[in-house]
């Protein structure tokens, strides 16, 4: 352990006993913990974290180095090491003149073709001129991909459906599960629809699976000359694109240094972008650079991602939180848990520092959550009273963007700084006793339940407030995310650009697929023959019940 990691842990050691009330209650807290970038405020004060926490943090962040190695990132260096590339996700939202090098080779002249087609293709789909193969204006986009190629626009555009243009709706086809495909496409017409295959390598099992599946359907419907106007592909990899079927024509680039997690910003988006029209899209990436600019140039004190991702090591590594609860009080980004969780997890999910050497921390929280009011009503009972802390992320706008006369917005507010204030100073016994006493309850009874109550508050939030969910506020929202997962990397010194965790899974499963189709017998360990054993009984009695119905 460094001197900065054991100095932290000395201090966590002495806050145990500290109230967060306390810290809460001191009429200075604000001046450092409460941070204002742009429209977005960042509030702080209910960490358990004093002014000396964050001295203490800011000097792991030197000692490890985390400004250099964001000039690094920003400089187009090899940051993902492990794959020998940059991670240049701040290049595709650069809407400054600054040029931005990989490798010495300035990529805003290919990231700026690139936008003009999308910008081109988008219009076209909205005033007609893009048409389906029988001449009928396109009424639906949908999307398939998987991970990266997925979530970011899933996420997007579920969080900016106020500002779909009309006329044209996106959905989202990820799982080889054939019922998502099948579900997505039931009530939509090949006519009017037209699929945008997105896969940074094209090589994507189940995403090249489902793209066959969507040609299949077209072409049944539509015939074969058809697929040129109702296939769009989004990849790195125009001649796997081409041999689909894809005309590269109607292919949109992107390049090896965008992390799938961190390609929104790239073509990925063009889903994004059709829904929401191209001056929309630009408006996210706008935010988005916003937030680079600052995690650039702000000192450390000063630097949201940095302070964020500090804070978050503080509690995995000095608290030993497992997890962080994603608490979006916002409808429309109903889908940011399970964006965030690939962004974090994925990134930062590992076990090896840059060196080979083993970690000497824990890594990663496991990331998840549910829009508010819902989870109230479902887990909020774990972080209020569980055994374990988990520290809470609140996102709330101050203004809906359906404004409505009946007071639910207010409800909505006012819920999500409750749950913040309930979690940090919650209820202790004396309290609760007094409240069931002066209800008239006797004593017996008030003994027997006032230990239920009691809720042990000191639990950590962070609450994000915006004035209205735009697309520059989400840009600033998602750049923000990924910058601070950058932070929590170098500090625990792991790549967070690269995900070989995934490849072990990919390969058993093509070593396993002839036992499941019935071409061989006998692939994988005891365990897995056993159930693929068991799913051929099943699927021969379901045989044989179909049968005896025939008959
Ligand atoms: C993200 C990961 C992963 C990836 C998918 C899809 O950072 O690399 O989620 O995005 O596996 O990959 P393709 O875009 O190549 O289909």
């Amino acid at each position: 352990m460094s001197d900065a990691w054991n100095a932290l842990a000395t201090h966590a050691d002495q806050l145990r006993s500290v109230s967060l009330a306390s810290l809460i209650d001191d009429p200075n807290r604000c001046d450092r913990f409460v941070r204002q970038l742009g429209e977005l405020h960042v509030d702080l004060t209910r960490h358990l974290a004093t002014n000396e926490t964050i001295d203490l943090l800011l000097s792991l962040a030197e000692e490890r180095s985390v400004t250099a190695m964001r000039d690094a990132m920003f400089a187009g260096e090899p940051v993902n090491t492990t794959e020998h590339r940059p991670a240049l996700h701040v290049a595709l939202r650069n809407t400054s003149d600054r040029p931005i090098l990989a490798e010495g080779h300035d990529v805003m002249p290919a990231v700026h073709a690139v936008l003009r087609k999308m910008r081109k293709f988008c219009n076209a789909i909205h005033d007609g001129t893009w048409t389906g193969a029988s001449g009928r204006r396109i009424d639906t986009v949908v999307n398939i991909g998987i991970g990266g190629s997925d979530l970011g626009p899933v996420m997007a555009t579920e969080a900016l459906r106020p500002w779909w243009s009309s006329g044209i709706r996106a959905r989202f086809v990820s799982n080889v599960d054939p019922s998502h495909l099948a579900d997505t496409t039931s009530d939509l017409d090949p006519a009017t629809t037209l699929f945008i295959i997105a896969s940074k390598t094209f090589g994507t099992q189940e995403t090249l699976a489902n793209a066959h599946a969507a040609r299949r359907w077209i072409v049944e419907a539509l015939g074969d000359e058809a697929v040129s106007r109702h296939f769009v592909a989004v990849s790195t990899n125009a001649e796997r694109v081409e041999n689909f079927g894809i005309d590269p024509e109607n292919m949109f680039e992107f390049w090896d240094w965008v992390g799938g997690r961190y390609s929104m910003w790239s073509a990925i988006g063009l889903s994004i972008a059709v829904a929401v029209g191209f001056d929309q899209f630009e408006r996210m990436l706008e935010g988005a650079h916003e937030i680079d600019c600052h995690f650039r140039d702000a000192p450390p004190a000063e630097n949201i991602p940095i302070v964020l991702g500090l804070l978050d090591c503080w509690y995995r590594d000095c608290w030993q939180c497992q997890s962080r609860a994603v608490l979006p009080y916002d409808q429309h980004l109903h889908r940011l848990p399970a964006y965030l969780q690939q962004l974090e997890m994925e990134s930062n999910g590992k076990r090896t520092r840059l060196d080979g050497s083993p970690t000497t921390h824990g890594t990663a929280f496991v990331v998840w959550g549910e829009p508010g009011t819902n989870g109230q009503h479902s887990f909020h009972q774990m972080l209020h009273q569980g055994t374990t802390m988990v520290p809470c992320d609140f996102f709330i706008a101050a203004e809906s963007c359906e404004p409505t006369e009946d007071g639910r917005y207010d409800m909505l507010v006012a819920n999500c700084l409750a749950q913040a204030e309930a979690l940090a100073r919650g209820r202790d016994l004396a309290q609760i006793e007094g409240a069931l006493r002066a209800s008239g309850m006797d004593e017996a009874d008030v003994a027997a339940l006032a230990p239920h109550k009691v809720m042990p508050g000191n639990r950590p939030s962070t609450t994000m407030l915006y004035k209205r969910l735009d697309p520059a506020t989400l840009g600033r929202l998602i750049a923000l995310h990924e910058h601070r997962v950058f932070v929590q990397g170098v500090i625990w010194g792991i790549d967070s650009f690269d995900q070989w965790g995934v490849e072990l899974g990919k390969h058993l499963a093509n070593e396993i697929l002839p036992s499941v189709t019935g071409a061989t017998f006998g692939s994988g360990d005891a365990t897995t023959q056993h159930l693929t054993a068991r799913v051929h009984a099943l699927r021969n009695e379901l045989r044989a019940v179909a049968r005896r119905c025939v008959g």
